[in-house]
């Protein structure tokens, strides 16, 4: 009884912003709205231009609440749990398959994204890996898991009076005790992620990264185990910042927020500068995509957020504001040369044919890693 009345409340604000909302709205409007209402969207941090949703709710009339994480460990919970009052969520492309199989998106009505033809053929088909007939996402970014470094404090650790570029690009420089040993002072920060570092130890030990073989995810954590003592802390959106500022040297982090930071750090006009590396040996190349939960309450702005957000000036807004890959070919004529031609944003074939993708792991592996990866983060 008592939670009819709030949802009749609710509605009645609902009706009166709306109202208001869609006065407002229409002088700007080009495309017809059937859309209204809220949209709930659950995103990545760090993982917008900042004028894109308000934008949207300028000319469509429909408000965004957005909310952001960072962790699909953290998103999947909340879906798993249902009732996550999200309409629009961006789940890691193995984070997706699996959730696809436990039910929990609907499909999308391809009739209301009149900007799918935007999409970029060749990530649809790396993602209908995940999601078969893309019928249930579409991608927004992407972009790999490597190494982010203070370009000074590099080369210090290396002892090299040039470039450190080619010497960064190696992910001994994480994995060699002796070499991390030499980042610990100046800080050394890793992705909170075992679907990131994990992978990254099975793949330098010459191991299947997507190896659900207790003995080779035991001989990962031993690795993790060994270069633990130099890792000041397990996080996966404080490095940013800390990058940027200089307070710490190295993470094992994702691409663009690297970026992030090395452009934060430039802004600033310090001495800091950034720099990210792919690491030959070869790194993961992940997707985030657009789903909507099947107990999603606003379908309809659900699917017009992400029609706004598949058009090519806001993908190229996007990226270029986030310098991360997006799943938007048409957005590439509008995309900066400064990103676009930036080989660790849209890498070269050659590295492109290096990188390795991962898939959803079965409940008994999953158990394991999350068991192994407590282990590895208490340091015990
Ligand atoms: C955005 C990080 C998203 C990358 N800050 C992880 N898939």
């Amino acid at each position: 009884m008592i939670a009819t009345i709030r949802i009749d409340l609710k509605q009645a604000l609902f009706s009166f912003a709306l109202s208001v909302s869609a006065v407002v709205a229409l002088p700007g409007a080009s495309s017809p709205v059937s859309a209204q209402g809220t949209v709930n969207v659950y995103n990545w941090s760090d993982y917008v231009e900042p004028t894109v949703i308000e934008a949207f709710t300028k000319e469509t009339g429909i408000k965004v609440k957005y909310d952001t994480f960072d962790a699909n460990e953290t998103l999947e919970t909340k879906l798993l749990a249902g009732r996550s009052g999200y309409d629009v969520v961006t789940p890691t492309a193995y984070f997706l398959e699996r959730q696809i199989k436990a039910g929990i998106f609907q499909k999308l009505d391809k009739s209301r994204l009149k900007n799918l033809g935007n999409v970029w053929p060749e990530i649809a088909k790396r993602l209908a890996a995940y999601d078969p007939g893309n019928e249930f996402a579409v991608n927004y970014m992407w972009g790999t898991t490597g190494i982010g470094y203070n370009v000074a404090r590099a080369r210090e650790a290396l002892k090299v009076g040039g470039s450190v570029t080619d010497a960064m690009a190696n992910w001994d420089v994480v994995f060699k005790p002796e070499n991390l040993a030499r980042f610990k002072d100046c800080g050394v920060h890793m992705l909170d992620s075992p679907d990131d570092v994990m992978t990254a130890a099975l793949k330098y030990l010459g191991l299947n990264p997507n190896s659900q073989a207790q003995g080779d995810l035991e001989k990962a954590a031993d690795l993790m185990m060994k270069i633990r003592p130099h890792v000041r802390k397990f996080h996966s959106s404080e490095y940013l910042n800390a990058l940027a500022s200089g307070e710490i040297c190295l993470v094992l982090g994702w691409s663009g927020d690297v970026k992030q930071a090395q452009k934060r750090a430039a802004e600033a006009r310090g001495n800091v500068e950034v720099a990210y590396a792919i690491p030959k040996g070869g790194a993961q190349m992940w997707f985030d995509n657009f789903a909507i939960p099947k107990d999603a309450r606003n379908v309809a702005a659900a699917h017009a957020f992400i029609d706004y957000m598949l058009r090519p000036e806001v993908a190229a807004k996007n990226s270029n504001f986030l310098s991360y890959a997006n799943g938007n070919l048409a957005s590439q004529k509008l995309i900066d040369k400064a990103v676009l031609e930036d080989k660790t944003v849209y890498p070269d074939a050659a590295t492109m044919a290096s990188l390795y993708t991962i898939s959803a792991r079965d409940q008994r592996t999953q158990r394991t890693i999350n068991r192994l990866w407590t282990r590895i983060k208490t340091g015990r």
